[in-house]
């Protein structure tokens, strides 16, 4: 199954947003509802997406540091649903994780999601019911939480890079999202890659004009590894939070499911001159991800190096040294397996797991279970040694608290909330637990998640 690329007019199809009869609502509505989206490349059938406000990806959302974001969700969906908003220092209670923190929204129901926004950053909201299938089906969008002292460029582009699995005959999502040999290999891997819900996504753009592009990564599996063409670059933040200082890009960008990375980068290439965020293919070949179309030159001379972003508050791990540390065994999966795994509180073995569509454990917990993977103490210093057993990488997620990665020599690493652990590599992450509540630890490959990679802590 695949797309050839074809001659088409270029631009975005103008969707309409209804704002009137918000007029009358305590909160703005976000309502998850059924749409029909050209994904596939004109020409070929449109798809029947799950969406919000029947948008892919979902609207942008923006609000300053420091206030309260409010959104009613409104659940025109024929299955139920949550809103989980990825990489805010959230409530629990509003932190969208169904069975967990909330019970799931039923079809036609709704529920008011209001939380303050205490860093500033580039996040992004998606389902957390089923959702291996109902991200892969479009529910998702961008979070922006904008600085009060937003840094000198010419423009800001959110870029969300997604994947699609489509059947090129009917233009509908294709495979069973249960499919045991996506979940026990590397997820569901599209056969169409975009930027904001289009194939083709392309910019325009001077010479030496600078800009900030945030990049999110909201695949089911899809690890982008990504170049700049006719760009030079900087790395100023890593899942919304910024770094102590700007990092050149001088090497390919990976970005693992659900990651982001907000770039600075400045338009080298001259009018004409090939421009683009370039995106590894199977075959190790570079595509165009986004073309970027240069057009003329920017009056302003080219600029040295960004400033860093102003730091978000709490951005210190201190007492990681004398921090417990516990260990959580990352295994399971095609190729290796397990010898066993606790599955709704029954020891199984790997066969009985498998029979129960379940691949993977955490710690050797299959699914999140009753007991937390660890207990914490409001405000311990918290430190886990996440350990890959399997043949396959794995995107790990904290909810509710950005973590860093210890390095050696009592260093540590940026801080962010989604971390990518290769094959048989291991990583450990130490962070502050001081947001009360149940919080999930769990990978980021959806199907992965559906299917036993998915754990918790409690923050007392
Ligand atoms: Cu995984």
């Amino acid at each position: 199954m695949s797309f050839t690329r074809r001659a088409f007019c270029a631009g975005l199809a103008g969707v309409p947003l209804a704002r009137a009869a918000w007029a009358q609502e305590e909160a703005p509505r976000l309502t998850a509802r059924a749409a029909t989206v050209q994904l596939a490349p004109e020409g070929y059938p449109a798809t029947e997406v799950w969406s919000y406000d029947g948008q892919i990806p979902g609207p942008q959302i923006r609000a300053p540091q420091g206030s309260r974001l409010s959104r009613r969700l409104v659940n025109a969906l024929e299955v139920p649903t949550t809103v989980h908003w990825h990489g805010i220092r959230i409530d629990n209670a509003m932190d969208g994780v169904a069975g967990l923190t909330q019970d799931a929204v039923p079809s036609g129901g709704r529920f008011d999601y209001a939380f303050d926004l205490p860093d500033a950053g580039t996040f992004w909201y998606h389902a957390h019911t089923n959702s291996m299938e109902q991200v892969a089906r479009g529910l998702s969008g961008a979070l922006i939480v904008e600085e009060s002292m937003p840094p000198d460029v010419d423009r800001d582009e959110v870029l969300m890079l997604d994947d699609w699995l489509l059947d090129p005959e009917t233009g509908r999502f294709a495979g069973d999202f249960e499919s045991p040999m996506m979940r026990s290999h590397a997820g569901r891997m599209g056969n169409l890659t975009g930027i904001n819900g289009r194939y083709d996504f392309s910019l325009t753009a001077q010479q030496n004009e600078r800009l900030r592009l945030r990049l999110i990564n909201s695949a089911n599996a899809r690890i982008f590894v990504l170049r700049l063409e006719g760009m030079t670059g900087w790395t100023v933040a890593l899942d919304g939070m910024p770094l102590a200082r700007p990092e050149p890009v001088t090497a390919e960008i990976v970005l693992a499911p659900a990651q982001r990375v907000d770039l600075i980068v400045d338009v080298t290439a001259e009018q004409g001159a090939p421009a683009a965020l370039l995106s590894q293919a199977e075959d190790d070949s570079w595509q165009a991800l986004a073309e970027v179309t240069v057009t003329g030159q920017n009056s302003r001379a080219a600029r040295g190096a960004p400033a860093p972003l102003p730091p978000n508050p709490r951005m210190e791990v201190p007492g990681v040294t004398g921090a417990q540390v516990r260990a959580m065994r990352m295994e399971g999966g095609a190729m290796r397996g397990m010898a066993s795994g606790r599955f709704e509180g029954q020891d199984m073995n790997f066969q009985q797991l498998v029979q129960r569509g379940q691949f993977w454990a955490l710690a050797g917990q299959v699914g999140r279970g009753d007991a937390p993977f660890a207990r914490y103490a409001r405000g311990e210093t918290a430190r886990i040694r996440l350990a890959n057993d399997t043949a396959f990488p794995h995107a790990m997620h904290l909810h509710g608290m950005h973590f860093r990665k210890v390095l050696a020599n009592g260093r540590q690493g940026p801080m962010r909330d989604t971390l990518l652990i290769m094959p048989q590599d291991s990583a450990e992450i130490a962070f502050v637990a001081d947001n009360p509540g149940k919080w999930l630890l769990h990978c980021h490959m959806l199907g992965h998640a559906a299917s036993g990679m998915t754990n918790w802590i409690e923050v007392a």
